[in-house]
């Protein structure tokens, strides 16, 4: 346009370049000339051949194409950021990662997951096509989803293209939803279980048991009808000399009182349901109705009050469908919270329920690791039924922290946790027995509470697990028993709580619930030992504690046991773990097994008057030396496992339906598989 306009104040203005062509570039004048030179020129010359709108248009399209290249750019780097940062829920730092997956590789592998949240990056998947399910390059986020919001559809080519695109990636989708894989288990995660992190909306209704009571019942049987009798037997007697109180002495037909809350007799009413004893429960309901009353000048320890209470309440609830529980368990959940006041979040051991406050132990500020790990399952129900969320998160608050603390020994816990700090205390010791077990026990039953996808959960349970084969398993002398032994500061110790005894189970369970095979394995050779620590042993009953030799001594058994510990309180981790392998695998023999230990419960500990009694010396059957003194758990747990272990009929408490608490109280799983 300006070049060669005529301008009447001068000579004519030449614009941007004058083209003069030297003896070089003629050349290309007449014939082809490919040098940058000339091509450029001859754009130029095209261009300035354009007219003014012409190059309007040209020069708004480029610029409305750099624009549109500037922002996809954006959105791509902000997506491939959620992405690298995002792996799955993971609140590990980026440091953190690696470390933890080059812990021992040998030994601890770290799990491999796949995918997480497909919905997050929607333009993405625009620009790549979905891959056939088979194939996993890359993040699958970017494979797999289709966009939902952003897609801008000009044609009806377009459109029927995106529909398609969309149905193909609804079908790899479901094809690979999140996948760990953990030594060659795979593990497919429930995709309509709600992240129990997320906020609650609606409470929840009671799980129901009519679908179990619409089929034919399994008539009881024998062995069945024995436990009945002797949790008729215990409960007369704490009906007739403790009714209402915490326990019963049988012997000296009275009571003892540890807070005050008539803990047998809640620990007690689910079994009551289970066992069909209607007219007992019925009176029981009424004393929970009427005489229970939390509003007391009362101390009571978080961890019992939370697995026996709260969480025996929670059950009968589900159970029955009756709502009073419910009104109870949220009264006793809601005067426990102020145990989570502390400067660290690690709840207080002990909580005044009248006053609202809590504090740690007279001696220390330290919370016991296995307490503060092991209420978990009961205030997350009690979240998802109530609507409220405070339950759950505080609770959640200390697994994720005890997460990210060092101070494990390839997974293993130390026995202390300080509320002030935060940190574990007393390092150097690893047992799984008192003051860890649970916290083991309760990685496993939440992971399979929510759905199977807190993947911190399930990673610390798995590496915890492999801590237990590298340092704490053994073999014992002349038997060969695998046992779990104890480490203190590198050494170890043949040492094993009868507590441990939970282990076999929890094993088990995870292997049904997908975990590697091996663990199916470990727990048939441990619940193998720990029947041997009841069958070794002079009364048939096991003592607290055991020591195996490590060493042949000729006339030694494997199980040697020390004065002090060769006492027996009626506790119930074997024939919990027998109920549990007996339903995984139908081995008659674990029935066989827990008949006989019942067999000696009723000789040894059962008090003609009325209930069952600790004894001091499980060595001694001519004088046991009765304690005088029934726990809770022997009805809450002891004789329900009893029952549960002898019964044939899946239904009752199905394991895919219920988990249950450390105090064996049936809680629904989120989502039953
Ligand atoms: C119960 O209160 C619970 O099983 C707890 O986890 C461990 N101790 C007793 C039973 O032995």
């Amino acid at each position: 346009m300006y070049s060669g306009a005529a301008s009447a104040a001068g000579p004519p203005r030449r614009d941007f370049i004058s083209v003069s062509l030297g003896p070089e570039e003629a050349v290309g004048v007449s014939g082809y000339n490919n040098s940058k030179a000339w091509r450029r020129r001859s754009c130029w010359r095209k261009w300035k051949q354009l007219s003014r709108l012409q190059r309007s248009v040209i020069l708004f399209l480029f610029a409305f194409l750099a624009v549109c290249g500037v922002i996809s750019y954006a959105s791509m780097g902000e997506a491939w950021k959620s992405i690298t940062n995002k792996s799955f829920g993971d609140h590990r730092t980026e440091q953190e990662i690696p470390r933890l997956k080059l812990a021992n590789p040998a030994v601890l592998p770290a799990p491999q997951k796949a995918d997480v949240n497909h919905g997050d990056y929607p333009e993405l998947s625009l620009q790549k096509p979905p891959r056939p399910p088979h194939v996993h390059r890359g993040p699958f986020n970017l494979q797999i989803k289709a966009p939902r919001r952003d897609m801008r559809l000009k044609t009806r080519h377009d459109t029927v293209r995106a529909v398609e695109e969309l149905v193909e990636a609804d079908k790899v989708e479901k094809t690979e939803k999140s996948v760990i894989s953990w030594r060659g288990a795979v593990i497919e995660p429930d995709q309509n279980t709600e992240p129990p992190s997320s906020k609650i909306m609606e409470p929840e209704k009671p799980s129901s048991v009519e679908a179990e009571d619409q089929k034919e019942p399994v008539p009881i049987n024998e062995r069945q009808l024995a436990v009945i009798e002797a949790f008729r037997h215990a409960w007369k007697g704490y009906k007739n000399f403790a009714w209402g109180h915490d326990e019963l002495k049988p012997l000296s037909k009275s009571y003892s009182e540890w807070f005050g809350l008539g803990l047998t007799l809640i620990d007690a009413l689910d079994t009551l349901w289970i066992l069909g004893l209607k007219e007992e429960f019925e009176e029981a309901r009424k004393w929970v109705a009427n005489d229970l009353v939390f509003d007391k000048n009362v101390d009571v320890n978080l961890f019992e009050s939370t697995i026996r209470i709260l969480g025996g309440l929670l059950s009968t609830y589900h159970l029955s469908g009756d709502s009073l529980f419910l009104e109870k368990a949220k009264d006793i959940g809601n005067r426990l919270m102020p145990a989570f006041k502390t400067p660290s979040k690690i709840p207080y051991s002990d909580v005044n329920i009248g006053r609202g406050t809590a504090h740690p132990p007279r001696w220390t500020s330290d919370s016991t690791v296995a307490e503060v790990t092991s209420i978990q399952l009961e205030f997350r129900e009690l979240s998802r039924l109530t609507g409220d969320e405070k339950f759950q998160k505080a609770v959640d608050e200390v697994m994720k922290h005890v997460h990210t603390l060092s101070g494990k020994n390839d997974g293993l816990v130390p026995m202390f946790i300080n509320t002030n700090s935060g940190q574990f205390t007393h390092l150097g010791v690893y047992t799984l027995g008192a003051r860890a077990d649970s916290y083991y026990e309760y990685l496993l039953k939440q992971w399979i509470q929510g759905g199977k996808k807190e993947n911190e959960l399930l990673e610390d349970y798995m590496r915890a697990i492999e801590g237990v084969k590298k340092h704490l398993l053994q073999r014992s002398e002349p038997k060969k028993l695998t046992f779990v032994g104890e480490l203190a500061h590198g050494h170890f110790s043949a040492k094993m709580d009868h507590l441990v005894c939970f282990l076999p189970g929890t094993l088990a369970l995870g292997a049904h619930n997908g975990l590697a095979a091996d663990h199916m394995k470990l727990a048939e050779t441990l619940i193998e030992t720990c029947y041997q620590m009841y069958a070794q042993v002079e009364t048939g009953l096991s003592p607290e504690i055991v020591h195996f030799n490590l060493h042949a001594q000729k006339g030694h058994k494997d199980v040697e046991i020390k004065p002090a510990d060769r006492h027996n309180l009626l506790r119930p981790e074997t024939v919990e773990s027998l109920f549990y392998m007996y339903r995984f695998t139908g081995d008659k023999k674990y029935q066989d097994w827990g008949w006989e230990i019942l067999q000696n419960f009723n000789r040894y500990t059962r008090v003609p008057t009325g209930g069952y009694t600790s004894i001091n010396n499980v060595q001694n059957p001519s004088n046991p030396e009765p304690r005088d003194k029934m726990e809770s758990f022997f009805l809450g747990e002891t004789l329900k496992y009893m029952f549960l272990l002898f019964s044939d009929d899946i239904d009752l408490i199905n394991l895919d339906k219920y988990i249950f608490n450390t105090e064996a109280h049936p809680l629904p799983i989120w989502v039953p598989a």
